[in-house]
């Protein structure tokens, strides 16, 4: 028996790192089941899914499980995808586009988002200096997307899993107090773009309903999906 066609993800309801894998294979046409872990805002993520528990050392989703091989972290999941089902490729093909493409994700990740996870503490204090420095760094990071929109329509130019990882993380910064404003026109255009999109749409329509019906706000980018 070869591995089996079906993948299963495991990721949480508001998860923005599963949310970027459900993307992925959404856009790329992929067929996988989805696992949702238990979340919600008393709890957070306890208990933990066995599954998860098991397979990440850090306990943390997406998870994803195909046939024998065991993967975690949404970055690794996106390298897995674009190997699994290469058309229609979410990185450009050049190999110094392909690079930079890469930066932009991990980027995305890992210098945007803590100043997100920053304010996620703060939200009874945004007046406050700590959250101003966190909502002027998102503010400085949104100017530098927005130069690189000149011309072009996505981050990288083609559709590339950049502009995924920052779509799910501004979308976090939205929620959180970092929102994106007229200041850059082109990134709401490009956010625009990346809303409309079915793979997207799929994705972060269950997110704005589970929200709502948790009782907590919903971006205005994020209602009617
Ligand atoms: N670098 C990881 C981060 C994963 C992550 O932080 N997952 C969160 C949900 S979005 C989680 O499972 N948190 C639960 C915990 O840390 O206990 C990735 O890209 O997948």
């Amino acid at each position: 028996m070869g591995t089996p066609t079906r993948f299963t993800l495991y990721s949480g309801p508001l998860s923005m790192f599963g949310a970027k894998a459900q993307i992925a294979a959404l856009e790329k046409g992929l067929d996988f089941e989805l696992v949702l872990v238990p979340f919600d805002f008393h709890a957070l993520y306890t208990p933990k899914h066995p599954e998860v528990l098991r397979i990440n050392p850090k306990a943390q989703v997406p998870v994803l499980v195909h046939g024998d091989l065991e993967l975690f972290d949404s970055t690794q999941i996106f390298e897995y995808l674009e190997d699994l089902q290469p058309s229609p490729p979410l990185w450009p093909r050049e190999t110094a586009e392909r690079a930079r493409a890469r930066l932009l994700e991990h980027q995305s990740d890992e210098v945007y988002f803590p100043h997100v996870v920053r304010l996620m503490g703060l939200q009874d204090k945004l007046g406050e200096e700590p959250a101003v420095a966190a909502i002027a760094a998102a503010r400085r990071y949104y100017a530098k997307m927005e130069s690189l929109l000149q011309g072009r329509e996505f981050l990288a130019g083609p559709l590339t899993f950049a502009d995924i990882a920052f779509y799910m993380a501004a979308l976090f910064g939205e929620r959180q107090g970092a929102p994106l404003t007229h200041e850059t026109p082109r990134l709401l255009q490009w956010r625009e773009r990346m809303t409309q999109r079915p793979a997207v749409r799929a994705v972060v329509g269950p997110m704005a309903a589970w929200l709502a019906n948790a009782g907590r706000p919903v971006p205005a980018f994020m209602q009617g999906l």
